[in-house]
């Protein structure tokens, strides 16, 4: 039957309007950050997560789109520093713009998606002006208690010209696992245009398709991460929307990203990176229908084995835990069909987690405490992509005996 959730509909492409082929169904899903109370009777949001590549720039992105005010709103519960590693990365990044484009007279620094403050710190610390758009009222009230400023709203070509007016032309407009979230991009281009000085940057760092298919990371794909970006499919945006890609940047952080720096048309040269992330897209063929249904049936295949595996523990009487309620696990457990059945809770070390339950299938969320108390004999690693950093805060698990499950890039033990 024909109808606005038909998996053979046509979708067009949010970008250019070009038809987007759809190749991967990870089936019915809740929204990945909405953690419900034991005693909440209200109804769960579900829609349907399907992925597809649009067939004339080559965006790869979701064929339905959640309402934004569902995903982020005063209860976001996601706070960017609870991770050591990406304190420092986000410190990093900082020092690095203030050594580099923001060095003129009172520079003027724009974060979208700025979360708890955890880039925008150390751009306060330097004493440089600046200005957090963050919607998610909780997460920005963490930010601005600390002294920074902060705009809650969703960036957008009508809020990012009230800031231009009132408060000048910006040097960098920057947005880390941000953009990928925004299924209207030309409305945030277009307010980019509007803020930015002539020379002005706007940087922005996701997770990047060349990683996710390479290491088979399908649980990056949920409701707030609408897009999945490439150096091609982002440079072809760039182009509709009046700005060049002039950088690209491979980051190890989340499972691999690319950090994007756009400018205006014609007012930077593009580096000697960007053609060469561009060349190896094209020789590994990143965005072929062909290589995209490869990662298809190797998602299909980390299903089947991960549930193999959980239901023969099960069957051994092996006591299975979950490390880190991720929003990244919602489309694991629900595309798998993961239960408390076969994992008794999920321990996370954040507050706005601990006590409810996970997202559609309802498993206990603990505190990080209960994870030794006592130990399970199998963990299976959802925060995959902090693995070093909990690995090795968690070294006391494996000698007493406990093992590590992974799923990535395929279901393995260690
Ligand atoms: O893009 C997004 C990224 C940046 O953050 C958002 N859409 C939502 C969120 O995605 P996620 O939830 O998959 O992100 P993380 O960073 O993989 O989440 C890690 C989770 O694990 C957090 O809930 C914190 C928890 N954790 C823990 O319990 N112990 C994390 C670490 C490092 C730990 O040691
Ligand atoms: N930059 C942080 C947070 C990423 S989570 C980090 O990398 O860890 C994505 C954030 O983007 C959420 O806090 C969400 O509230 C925010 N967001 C979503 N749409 C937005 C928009 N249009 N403008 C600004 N922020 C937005
Ligand atoms: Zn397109």
């Amino acid at each position: 039957m024909p109808g606005a959730t038909d998996a053979t509909a046509p979708v067009s492409c949010r970008i250019c309007d070009g038809d987007v082929e759809e190749f991967l169904d990870l089936g019915r899903q809740p929204l990945s950050d909405r953690f419900p109370a034991p005693d909440d009777e209200g109804e769960e949001f579900f829609y349907r997560l399907g992925v597809g590549r649009c067939r004339t720039c080559t965006m790869v992105q979701l064929t339905e789109e959640v309402p934004r005010h569902l995903m982020f709103h005063e209860d976001y519960p996601y706070h960017s520093s609870g991770s050591s590693v990406m304190r420092e990365h986000f410190a990093k990044a900082a020092q690095r713009f203030l050594a580099t484009e923001l060095t003129g007279p009172d520079p003027f620094v724009v974060e979208v998606g700025c979360n708890d403050g955890i880039m925008l710190g150390t751009i306060q610390a330097a004493g440089v002006r600046h200005l957090g758009f963050e919607p998610s009222t909780g997460v920005a009230e963490v930010a601005r208690s600390k002294g920074m400023r902060i705009r809650t709203d969703f960036f957008e070509a009508a809020t990012a010209m009230e800031v231009r007016a009132a408060e000048g032309p910006a040097d960098v407009i920057y947005a880390a696992n941000t953009m990928c979230h925004i299924p209207y991009l030309e409305s945030v281009l277009k307010g980019a245009d509007a803020l930015l000085t002539p020379d002005g940057v706007f940087v922005f760092e996701d997770p990047y398709l060349g990683d996710i298919v390479a290491k088979n990371s399908f649980d990056q794909i949920y409701d707030e991460h609408f897009y999945l970006f490439s150096a091609g499919s982002v440079r072809a945006m760039a182009e509709r929307f009046g700005f060049e890609l002039v950088d690209v940047e491979r980051l190890p952080v989340h499972g691999g990203e690319v950090r994007y720096t756009l400018a205006r048309g014609g007012a930077r040269t593009p580096t000697a990176a960007v053609g060469r992330l561009l060349a190896d897209e094209r020789d590994r063929k990143v965005t072929d229908l062909a290589s995209l249904r490869a990662f298809t049936a190797d998602v299909h295949k980390i299903r089947d084995d991960l549930v193999a595996l959980l239901e023969r523990l099960r069957a051994e009487g092996r006591r299975v835990v979950g490390y880190g309620a991720t929003a990244k696990s919602a489309t694991v457990t629900n595309f798998c069909g993961i239960g408390p059945d076969l994992v008794s809770f999920v321990c996370d070390t954040t507050p706005s987690k601990q006590n409810r339950l996970t997202p559609g299938r309802h498993i206990p969320v603990r505190p990080a405490a209960a994870f030794s108390d006592p130990y399970p004999d199998y963990a299976l690693l959802f925060a995959w992509n902090h693995a070093e950093e909990i690995i090795a805060k968690e070294q006391e698990f494996q000698q007493s005996g406990g093992r590590w499950i992974r799923y990535v890039p395929e279901v393995h033990v260690t």
